[in-house]
């Protein structure tokens, strides 16, 4: 129970001046739901500050796979605070952070060996981008300046990253301010070919010849770079179909387009594998990465470029600076600790593996929510699943807004995104934890029918 200092600092608490990100702030103001305000988070758990305690369904945001709190990783920050708190990355480095690329680079596919920091997801889209236009422009191929995106991607909230973002809410308002010359593949969610599939879908490869039709619209010499999800995670866990990634692989190479691999979510375990890379056998030439790289512990994003990518811009006067790009935080040494120790538990503990196996109970648990009422689909590949409901007449999105409320009275932390439920649990979660948390879900789903 919340305790009466917790009581009275709750009750003064004047909720009107933080501007919440993506939130819907009149309801949370009026509601004053304590049981959305959070005083401590240890394991796959956070406590309210009515001391009520959430599973949490979504590792945070994506970004606390190992859950919270790990001595390993909370100890080699405090350390670092007491030995460096700031070491500026610009014309200087520390060796941890060297270290870091070193072991980045081995984890990821083929030739991606240079890393660059960035501090969030967002930022390491637009860093991904920038790239690549002026690589092309360094082979001499400056016309190479359009990127394709797909529907309903999210690739945060940059502007580069809104323009080649599919979700509509986040792009309507900011129209006129797009990168120009962007253009979009179809998304891959078709529910009357692949409604309930366990794991990739089957149909659907075909889809990514689309690209060979905007390839003969514009040109390949005006396309610089291709940006996917391996696995669209924020519209809802949509799962590659089979063959569609390497499809999209093939035609890019063949093009000469240079494709990139939007990891923040699937990057660092969560499928199965290192990346989605590898876990859907298709080889980016850039792999943006965020959140998992240090378990969300201290704000850390980046970019690994294939080495062709890297030794274009190695050119020009050795003193000259080569790429006019970088973060006043970029590599921070908090952040490189905490991904010292992240990437230490990925490795001695397997989490790949261990992710591969929560899969085989999520895919389980979330199915065996089939025939519930108004679960139109369900989706679920390694570490991450979703279902969706159907709206209420009139009022997209409210449903699963009620699903979250009443999931949250049942001690289930979970995300709603227009009327779909999605989950990606850490990887410490118990077989009884998940049959616990669709059980709840069930519950939850007759609850809002
Ligand atoms: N790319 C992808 C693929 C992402 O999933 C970003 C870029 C942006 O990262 P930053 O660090 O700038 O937020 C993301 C972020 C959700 C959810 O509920 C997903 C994200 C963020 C918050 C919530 O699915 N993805």
């Amino acid at each position: 129970m919340m305790d009466a200092n917790a009581a009275s600092a709750v009750a003064d608490l004047n909720l009107d001046p933080y501007w919440m990100p993506f939130t819907h702030n009149r309801y949370f103001k009026q509601h004053r739901p304590l049981d959305r305000l959070m005083a401590s988070a240890k394991g796959a758990y956070y406590t309210t500050v009515e001391g009520q305690q959430l599973f949490d369904g979504l590792s945070g945001l994506w970004c606390c796979g190992l859950g919270h709190g790990d001595l390993r990783i909370t100890e080699a920050v405090k350390r670092q605070l007491d030995t460096a708190d700031y070491v500026p990355a610009f014309q200087v480095g520390s060796p941890a952070t060297f270290k870091l690329t070193e072991r980045i680079a081995s984890l990821a596919p083929g030739d991606l060996n240079r890393v660059f920091f960035t501090n969030s997801g967002s930022e390491g889209v637009d860093t991904a981008l920038k790239m690549a236009l002026a690589y092309h422009r360094l082979r001499g191929e400056a016309s190479r300046t359009r990127f394709i995106g797909r529907e309903k991607a999210y690739h945060g909230v940059g502007f580069g990253g809104i323009s080649v973002g599919g979700m509509v809410a986040n792009r309507k308002m900011f129209a006129p301010s797009m990168i120009p010359g962007v253009d979009h593949l179809p998304h891959t969610h078709n529910p009357a070919e692949m409604a309930f599939s366990r794991g990739q879908p089957e149909w659907g490869a075909h889809l990514a010849d689309e690209l060979e039709r905007l390839v003969a619209l514009h040109d390949a010499s005006t396309i610089a770079a291709v940006i996917v999800e391996p696995l669209q995670g924020s519209v809802g866990v949509v799962v590659p179909p089979m063959g569609y990634l390497e499809r999209l692989r093939e035609i890019c190479s063949k093009h000469g387009i240079l494709l990139i691999f939007d990891e923040v979510i699937c990057g660092f375990g969560r499928m199965g594998d290192w990346f989605g890379a590898q876990a859907f056998n298709a080889t980016p030439d850039l792999i943006v990465f965020a959140k998992g790289v240090n378990n969300g512990t201290v704000p850390m994003g980046g970019v690994i470029a294939d080495q062709k990518i890297y030794d274009t811009f190695m050119q020009g006067p050795e003193h000259a600076v080569e790429l006019f790009h970088g973060y006043t935080y970029s590599g921070h040494p908090l952040a490189v600790a905490a991904a010292h120790a992240t990437l230490d538990i990925l490795v001695e503990d397997s989490i790949p593996e261990r992710f591969g196996a929560l899969g085989k109970l999520l895919e389980e648990g979330v199915h065996s929510l089939r025939g519930e009422p108004n679960v139109i689909d369900i989706r679920n590949y390694a570490g991450a699943c979703a279902f969706d409901l159907t709206p209420l007449p009139g009022a997209p999105g409210l449903r699963a807004v009620r699903l979250f409320e009443d999931a949250l009275k049942r001690g289930f932390l979970v995300r709603f995104t227009a009327d779909t439920i999605a989950l990606g649990p850490p990887v410490i979660s118990t077989e009884s934890e998940i049959h616990a948390l669709f059980e709840a879900l069930r519950a939850s789903i007759r609850a809002v029918a």
